[in-house]
Parts: structure tokens; C-alpha cells; sequence
């Protein structure tokens, strides 16, 4: 028999370990604060330093300059091959409104080199004209951005509405050089949908005014 049996507590752990988990997390704690104080002077001016140099350098700019997905229309993947470029659907980044296909256009056909990169769009479908759109993610409401792109007509005889969140913002006849267009916008304006649609409305006959580079971005 034990002479321990009524004095179970002697051999309780539970009180212990209670004490030793306090000191040490006490110290840890302890330990933890002085050493943040070193190191968050630290990073915190290393931090100004990174944020100062991409602002002076325009990295921050040209990557919220160009946040439209496939603005340039390059990505051609999942788009069937044609003798002029490819075609589908929808391209990655874009979807049409009016059920029409897209023509992504290879650079050259037709004496027209893209704005750039290798593609372009077509605006102007097989059989009609095609309208376009994207919603932009992260825009943030009452936020000033720059809607922008490239245009061109051939034929003279074709136009594009240029709508943001369901807003008519311009109506453009592009001439026959690639000309580019520039609009303010405000995150959330018109019905918030933060959608950027181009519309062709010129005349349906297979050829229409071919845009590239659509961008969007912070100033
Ligand atoms: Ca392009
Ligand atoms: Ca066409
Ligand atoms: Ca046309």
C-alpha cells in the first residue's frame, strides 16, 4: 500500500507543467518582442526602399497598366487555326455578347502588322459584327483607371462603342493607321459591373475595325 494514497497531489503533474508553460512562454514572448523590435526597423525601411524604387521605376505602372486578361489578344490557345489566324467562340479573357466568333488576326495578313505583339481582332465576324467583353477584377469603387487601346478601319466604314459598366463612354471611327484611345473611368460607375465592351457597328461585311492592346490600369 502507498503512503502516498491521500496525498494524490504530490505526484500531479498538471499543476507543473501549468507553471513551467507560463515561464516559458513568458520568455518566449519576451525574446519574441525584443527581436521584433530590432528587425521591424529594419524591414520596415527596406520596405520604403522597394516601394520608392518601384514607383520611381514605373514597375508598379506597367504591371497595373495592363490588367485586362489577353487585352493583346496573344493567347491563341483553344482557338482553331485558319489561313489568317484562329478563330472560336471565345478567346482567354474574352467573351462575346452577341454569340459571334472571334477572329484573331495574325500579324501581317492583309499588309496590317498588329499594334502589337503577333495578333489582332477582327471586330467584324463571319456572319455579323461581333461585340466584346470583360470584367475586371479588383477595381476598387470611385477609383480613378485608364481604359485604353488600339484601333484601326481599312474600309473606313466601320465603328466601335466603347462602353464601361454598361455606359456608353465613346463612339470611334478609327482611320486607317493604327490610332489608340484613351478614356478615364471610375471603379463601380454605371451598373458596377466594372466591364469593359467594345461594340462594332459598322456596316456586317466580314471585315471590320481590328483593336489591339486593350488595357486598364491605375494612373
Ligand atoms: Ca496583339
Ligand atoms: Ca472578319
Ligand atoms: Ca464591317
Amino acid at each position: 500500500m502507498s503512503a502516498f494514497k491521500d496525498i494524490g497531489f504530490l505526484t500531479a503533474e498538471d499543476g507543473a507543467v501549468t507553471v513551467d508553460w507560463v515561464v516559458l512562454t513568458a520568455a518566449m514572448v519576451g525574446l519574441g518582442l525584443s527581436v521584433m523590435g530590432v528587425v521591424s526597423t529594419g524591414v520596415e525601411s527596406q520596405s520604403e526602399d522597394i516601394s520608392d524604387y518601384m514607383t520611381d521605376s514605373n514597375l508598379v505602372k506597367t504591371y497595373f497598366g495592363l490588367r485586362t486578361v489577353n487585352g493583346s489578344f496573344e493567347d491563341v490557345f483553344g482557338l482553331a487555326a485558319t489561313s489568317w489566324g484562329h478563330r472560336g467562340a471565345s478567346t482567354e479573357g474574352w467573351t462575346s455578347l452577341n454569340g459571334q466568333q472571334f477572329e484573331v488576326v495574325e500579324s501581317g495578313h492583309g499588309g496590317v502588322i498588329a499594334y502589337d505583339g503577333d495578333y489582332f481582332l477582327d471586330m467584324d465576324a463571319s456572319p455579323g459584327n461581333n461585340s466584346i467583353v470583360q470584367t475586371l477584377e479588383d477595381t476598387r469603387p470611385g477609383e480613378e483607371y485608364t481604359l485604353s487601346f488600339a484601333a484601326l478601319d481599312r474600309q473606313g466604314s466601320n465603328s466601335v462603342e466603347v462602353y464601361w459598366g454598361g455606359e456608353l463612354v465613346d463612339t470611334i471611327n478609327a482611320g486607317r493607321d493604327w490610332g489608340t484611345y484613351e478614356y478615364t473611368v471610375r471603379g463601380d460607375a454605371g451598373d458596377g459591373s466594372n466591364t469593359i465592351e467594345l461594340r462594332e457597328t459598322g456596316t456586317s461585311n466580314n471585315v471590320g475595325t481590328y483593336v489591339d492592346a486593350i488595357s486598364f490600369g491605375a494612373d
